[in-house]
């Protein structure tokens, strides 16, 4: 054996008993509420974790926005008020314009981690958000636009729409009045008339009972969304080698799990329709437009509001 390998195996040895003496507990919030998918994929996922991380790690999950306010997640986890949250980075966009760029992504977090995209991301949440990005939890997901009221083209003049970052540009470039809420006001504001729609993926509008109120679904779907699991840098870094060791391994397994979005996406589709929500789609020439502008404004605000990380994320995050 090599003198290198010999310490590798001596040092190996000795993790256990160092990391037994010094389990963490990392309290975790979801931005999101706690009825909704996202909670629910990731309540196994943490269970597990708990469960092989006895004397390593554990997680603490101290709830969603009631703990927590939606929009104040981030600053939560850049000022280690908790060390881990689950959020889109729409919601913390306030710390970071990057935070809304990964919505824009056209690989999937597999090959973001093999084509330089997952370090370039870190390193720009370590700087600029005290952050470590952990996991993508989220994929292959588009958003859509939802109405109250039936559109023929993609107009959207006379429409107050229910917005976060992910949607303002290109709403706003179709002529919407926009309105910001967290999911958590969604159901009120359509329920007082106060919007007429709103944004959010295909996934997801049973969890509050938005298709109580929906009657339109504009077709195409567009963008990615993006839901994660991000840290706290510091506590991040103060975790030991082995805490780090299992942290990734979890991580990874958590993406592993991506692949059940195709079928609960396919689900939903369905059951809206069985809810009497139609579609709204364009024909050919007008959703390419459509969609050619929602990423055209996307990346120019992108551009724009991060001239150094804009143009590089663009760069990786694309096909
Ligand atoms: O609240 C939202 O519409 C939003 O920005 C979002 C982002 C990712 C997943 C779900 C919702």
């Amino acid at each position: 054996m090599k003198p290198n390998a010999m310490i590798a195996v001596a040092a190996a040895a000795f993790v256990p008993a160092f990391a037994a003496a010094q389990e963490t507990t990392l309290k975790l919030v979801s931005a999101f509420g706690e009825t909704t998918t996202y909670v629910k994929h990731i309540t196994p996922w943490m269970q597990k974790f708990n469960a092989e991380g006895k004397g390593v790690l554990q997680i603490n999950f101290i709830g969603g926005p009631k703990a927590i306010p939606t929009f104040e997640v981030g600053t939560s986890v850049k000022n280690g008020v908790v060390e881990m949250a689950m959020s889109t980075g729409a919601f913390y966009t306030n710390l970071m314009p990057e935070a809304d760029f990964l919505k824009l992504a056209q690989i999937s977090v597999a090959e973001q981690r093999r084509n330089g995209a997952f370090d370039y991301i870190n390193k720009v949440w370590n700087q600029k958000a005290n952050m470590q990005y952990l996991a993508r939890i989220v994929e292959d997901t588009p958003f859509h636009l939802y109405l109250t009221k039936r559109i023929d083209k993609p107009d959207l003049k006379d429409l107050k729409i229910r917005v976060t970052p992910v949607y303002r540009d290109f709403f706003a470039a179709m002529g919407a009045t926009l309105m910001q809420t967290a999911p958590g006001e969604v159901y009120t504001a359509l329920e007082r008339g106060v919007v007429d729609g709103y944004g959010w993926p295909i996934q997801g509008i049973f969890d509050l009972n938005w298709h109580e109120k929906t009657k339109f679904r504009v077709d195409p779907g567009f963008y990615n969304a993006e839901v994660s699991i991000i840290m706290n840098l510091e506590s991040y870094r103060k975790l030991s080698p082995a805490q780090r060791q299992f942290l990734e391994k979890q991580s990874l397994a958590l993406e592993a799990g991506n692949d059940v979005w195709k079928r609960l996406n396919e689900e939903d589709t369905k059951r809206q329709a069985q809810a009497g929500i139609q579609t709204i789609t364009f024909d050919p020439a007008t959703a390419k437009k459509y969609l050619d502008l929602a990423y055209d404004v996307a990346w120019a605000s992108a551009v724009k509001a991060s001239p150094e990380h804009g143009p590089q994320l663009k760069k990786l995050l694309s096909r």
